[in-house]
């Protein structure tokens, strides 16, 4: 047989795999082309991928033999047990130190198996999250690898150079160990959908508060977009609104209000449950779309109960709609702060060295987070690697204490109109909780004493000769029952 000319090969050729072949062909880089059903393998070489480098494979056993050593080859194929089918069937073709690299949707445990199941077996498994759909996957994603750190110095140059740039840098880097590739993908879905909230709720105010009309929202969002709110979701968006239906309507207006979800939200709330962390705002965006899911509830509901008497706004409406740009910010903010709290949570929990800075890089271009903000977070990161928060970070404990005024008022006076803002309001209730020395959690820790004698710590300096320092401590609230476990000091 031929030497082999395969730079790397990938499997799945469904629209996001066609796109990332094409794109990593003009790159420069010779891609070996496989499909579970191979006719699609035909139709890619005589269409889409006609007049280029690219190479079928007709099977696994031809696919590996085409493959330069070590052996790359990215499965781009349904989640779930096709990843593991793909991955058996490899196998036997492989030589150790070759690499398989799960590009799907993954649930990240499943990451997390796959490495170990790999390595154990003397090969190597990078499980990446790829974003930006079909057209990232075409023109440059962000790419988010982990797995078996060996594998990145063989896969950093096709990867780097198959990502979206900015400013020179490639939106794409080595983000951890075992499953992190696809848990920091999990966290940029959840972020988005708490970003998209964010957004949602901002345009909820300006038309139902302020009663202005789709033009004049999407010029407001046009103006934000050249602040800090610079992104792809801010100008999608303005076009949103500002395209008509045939009677000129603004056609987002006839749009049922019933938000779908694939689920990565729910994982990263999941997640966040599971490592007791307090990721508020993506977990009121995921109930904010289960919420708009109970329609025919919600009409009902409508007809029932009355809101708050609707008040013409008699305020400055210019200074409103400055306060309501830097509540959107301040609650991005708080959203990502939570979100990087989750994750060094995580990697601390599952032992990985997980690259902050490049996170945040490689979410700046080619993803539906894509923005200025994140730039931002870079820098902080790249400042501080062991930065506790970002609240911490300089620039963004200013911009925080900047917003502060405008989205105390833009939180009232939503709630003073009844129009329901989830998301912002549990940002502020975040930063609020979160920039307390003292939280009421004493009450419920006395309450759970006195209910269930489940003890409680004496808060420092506060100590007696009955609350004594480190102890688990007991009271006999009610003056009745009261015995408690030996392992527990009773007061
Ligand atoms: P197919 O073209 O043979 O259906 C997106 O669906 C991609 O995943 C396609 O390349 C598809 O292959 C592949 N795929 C989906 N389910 C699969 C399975 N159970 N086994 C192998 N490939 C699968």
């Amino acid at each position: 047989m031929a030497a082999p000319v395969g730079d790397i090969g990938l499997i799945g050729l469904a629209v996001m795999g066609q796109n990332l072949i094409l794109n990593m062909n003009d790159k420069g880089f010779t891609v070996v082309a496989y499909n579970r059903t191979t006719s699609k393998v035909d139709h890619f070489l005589a269409n889409e991928a006609k007049g280029t480098k690219v190479v079928g494979a007709w099977s696994i056993e031809e696919l590996c033999a085409k493959l330069k050593r070590p052996r790359k080859i990215i499965l781009l194929v349904k989640a779930g047990p096709a990843v593991d089918s793909f991955i058996e069937q490899l196998i036997p073709h492989l030589e150790p130190g070759d690499i398989i690299i799960d590009g799907g949707n993954s649930h990240y445990p499943d990451s997390i198996r796959r490495t170990k199941e790999l390595e154990a077996k003397g090969f190597l498994f990078v499980g990446s999250g790829v974003s930006g759909g079909e057209e990232g996957a075409r023109h440059g994603p962000s790419l988010m690898p982990g797995g078996s750190p060996a594998a990145w110095p063989a896969i950093k140059e096709i990867f780097q150079k198959t990502a979206a740039q900015v400013n020179g840098e490639p939106c794409c880097d080595w983000v951890g160990e075992t499953g992190a590739g696809h848990y920091v993908k999990m966290v940029h879905n959840g972020i988005e959908y708490g970003d998209m909230q964010l957004i949602a709720e901002a345009y909820d105010i300006l038309k139902r508060g302020l009663g202005l009309h789709e033009d004049e929202i999407a010029d407001i969002f046009t103006t934000w977009n050249k602040g800090v709110l610079d992104s792809f979701l801010i100008e999608i968006t303005a076009n949103i609104l500002r395209f008509k239906d045939d009677d000129g309507e603004p056609l987002v207006t006839k749009i049922l209000d019933q938000a779908g979800q694939k689920g990565t939200g729910k994982w990263t709330a999941i997640a966040a449950l599971d490592a007791g962390m307090p990721v508020t705002l993506i977990g009121e965006a995921v109930f904010a779309r289960c919420l708009s899911g109970l329609k025919e509830e919600r009409i009902r509901a409508s007809k029932v109960i009355a809101g708050p008497q609707k008040e013409a706004f008699k305020g400055d409406k210019k200074q409103f709609i400055d306060d309501l740009e830097q509540a959107l910010y301040a609650s991005k903010i708080m959203s990502y702060t939570q979100g990087f709290m989750l994750m060094r949570e995580t990697a601390k929990e599952l032992n990985w060295n997980l690259n902050y800075a490049g996170i945040a890089r490689m979410w700046r271009g080619g993803c539906i987070i894509k923005s200025v903000f994140l730039g931002d977070i870079t820098s902080a990161y790249q400042k501080n690697q062991n930065l506790e928060s970002l609240l911490f970070d300089d620039f963004f404990n200013k911009a925080a204490h900047k917003a502060q005024p405008g989205w105390r008022r833009i939180v009232a006076q939503a709630v003073l109109w009844g129009i329901p803002t989830p998301a912002f309001s549990t940002a502020l209730a975040f930063f609020d909780g979160y920039r307390s020395e003292i939280v009421p959690a004493n009450i419920l820790q006395a309450q759970r004493d006195y209910f269930g004698a489940h003890t409680f710590k004496v808060l420092l300096g506060k100590e007696n000769a009955k609350l004594k320092a480190g102890q688990d401590i007991h009271i006999n609230w009610t003056g009745r029952g009261g015995s408690v476990s030996a392992s527990t000091y009773s007061a």
